[in-house]
């Protein structure tokens, strides 16, 4: 079955090495002037996997090899149709140093000193769940301010996947 609306697949990786937590502050596009985890788009011929570990070196410069799925979480804006479905992963170890991109200026930050009031308003609510090493689903809407007008989350045993074909970009 197609989805009735259009459905863009992400990918977010945050690098936790407890009690720190590697944030990228997004220097320009979606997400300006925010601390996030690094991600982005998937290309036409990559499996989501590659594309985690392709954006985070792309962002941050660092090679994630050991990556787990945390949590899937679905982002509409009230009067957009368009789902942001973001696949969340977490990894533990990396190879190299991370330094400035373009887009994501890394920063290590200690779990207790989480900068959410700089982040996506969700981020509040899913990342407790993501640092006590849960797996979620959830959905928000936004209004055009980002605030949240609607939520839900869920702690999950297991990440099923939609029996669906991704949508290429
Ligand atoms: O390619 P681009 O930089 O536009 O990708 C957007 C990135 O932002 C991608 O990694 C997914 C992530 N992202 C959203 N919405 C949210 C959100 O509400 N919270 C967080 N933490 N990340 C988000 O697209």
């Amino acid at each position: 079955m197609r989805d009735k609306n259009a459905r863009k697949i992400l990918t977010l990786c945050l690098v936790h090495q407890h009690p720190r937590i590697l944030l990228g502050f997004k220097k320009r596009g979606f997400g300006e002037g925010r601390w996030n985890g690094f991600g982005g788009k998937i290309k036409k011929e990559e499996i989501i996997e590659e594309a985690v570990k392709r954006e985070v070196y792309e962002e941050a410069g660092i090679d994630v090899s050991n990556i787990n799925k945390s949590g899937i979480l679905e982002f509409e804006f009230k009067g957009n149709p368009e789902i942001l479905e973001v696949h969340i992963f977490r990894s533990d170890n990396f190879n190299g140093q991370p330094k400035e991109s373009e887009e994501m200026k890394p920063k290590w930050f200690h779990i207790k000193k989480i900068p959410f009031h700089k982040m996506w308003p969700d981020d509040k609510h899913w990342l407790p769940l993501f640092l006590a090493g849960k797996k979620f689903r959830g959905r928000f809407l936004f209004d055009e301010s980002d605030n949240i007008l609607e939520h839900n989350l869920s702690v999950v045993k297991r990440l099923e996947e939609n029996n669906r074909k991704r949508q290429r970009k």
